[in-house]
């Protein structure tokens, strides 16, 4: 089970409906796919999203940094040296996305080789999720007809909702009208970016006081260290850390100084292995935790669910797990399905996932 190829494929793929929140938008999915050969004939696969807004990452900076650091630094190990594995990534700062796609790849290899799942490699608690979609920033009457669609088509009932514009008032209304459209039937919650002020979210948190919000995300950034701890002491919610708190010390300093209260995991950028350490953290410490969505595509989608499936922990919220719904296709031979609002992990071996050629011929960038 020795690697012992790794290839960076850039591919492109056209959003139907673009996102746009705080920290930026994103129209065309160009993301890296990462392909893992061991010598016994194993490929393992796994998909990178560069967010250049979030970690500085860009698609050309993945194929760059997998072909000159990562690959020869891997090349020769064998998938179940992970440890070794994982140091040797961890020599090199940053790049979050791209050593995540080799970690996630490795182990839909490790898990072909053994013949398991990763959910159950991971910890095998359940085989699916409850899905929450993620609404961009639009007109309150837009975002109610799209969560309506998401409600009636795929039987979703949490919606994150994308706020953080100025004036506040802009995002307060559409929350406002979502509850108003569909009373206790939904649950919601807000995602900021980091786009408003310490006091602007407070300010925006009080005027929501009466709409249910079930969490509040990265209203303001984390860098503002005592704004947005004298914020997160006092709401009613959770503050739930993303973006500042893409490691596992992020996640310890972001915790024990005050600046959060619940942690997203994202597979996307912590992959499986981090993710893991990142989840026994939060259970340790004692805190809730969201499976974030990267904006991925249904492989990194489906990295997602394998993972939030694997743990009570990760499976008792609903995973951000829809995104690639707004693409408009996708690299998969067998598209993933959102029934009933749930999304089910694939029981494998590995992830379960078989990229269909004609479509990589079509979008690869190379
Ligand atoms: C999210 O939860 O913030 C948008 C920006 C980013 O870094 O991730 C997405 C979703
Ligand atoms: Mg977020």
């Amino acid at each position: 089970m020795k690697i012992t190829r790794i290839e960076a494929i850039p591919f492109a793929i056209p959003y139907a409906k673009p996102l746009h929140f705080a920290s930026g938008e994103v129209h065309t999915a160009e993301h890296v796919l990462i392909r893992i050969t061991t010598d016994d004939g194993l490929t393992g696969v796994a998909e990178a999203p560069p967010r250049p807004f979030t970690y500085g990452e860009t698609q050309g900076g993945i194929i760059a940094v997998v072909d000159g650091i990562f690959a020869p630094a891997l090349l020769g190990l064998d998938l179940m040296e992970r440890e070794q594995i994982h140091a040797r990534l961890a020599r090199t700062v940053g790049n979050p996305t791209a050593k995540s796609a080799i970690d996630m790849a490795i182990w839909d290899a490790m898990g072909q080789a053994l013949g398991y799942s990763v959910t159950e490699l991971l910890g095998g608690y359940t085989d699916r999720m409850r899905v929450s979609h993620m609404l961009g920033f639009d007109a309150p009457a837009a975002m109610v007809a799209e969560a309506e669609r998401m409600r009636e088509t795929y039987g979703i009932s949490t919606f994150k909702v994308k706020v953080g514009r100025r004036p506040f008032q802009l995002d307060t209304a559409v929350v406002r009208a979502l509850r108003e459209h569909f009373g206790d039937t939904i649950e919601l919650y807000v995602d900021g970016n980091r786009g408003w002020s310490a006091s602007e979210s407070a300010r925006a948190m009080h005027e929501m006081a009466d709409l249910g919000l079930a969490l509040a995300e990265e209203l303001c950034p984390a860098d503002d260290v005592l704004g947005r701890r004298w914020l997160v002491q006092q709401l009613e919610v959770p503050f739930v850390a993303d973006e500042s708190a893409a490691t596992p010390a992020e996640v310890t300093r972001e915790l024990l100084g005050g600046a959060a209260t619940a942690i997203s995991i994202k597979t996307a950028r912590t992959g499986f292995t981090t993710s893991r350490r990142v989840h026994h953290l939060a259970e340790g410490l004692g805190v809730e935790v969201v499976m974030g969505n990267q904006i991925d595509g249904q492989l990194g989608s489906l990295a997602s669910v394998a993972f939030g499936s694997a743990f009570e922990l990760t499976s008792r919220r609903a995973g951000e797990l829809s995104n690639f719904l707004d693409m408009s296709d996708d690299l998969l031979a067998e598209p993933l399905e959102i029934r009933g609002g749930e999304l089910i992990a694939r029981t494998g071996p590995g992830l379960g996932a078989v990229i269909d050629p004609d479509k990589l011929a079509r979008y690869r960038q190379d």
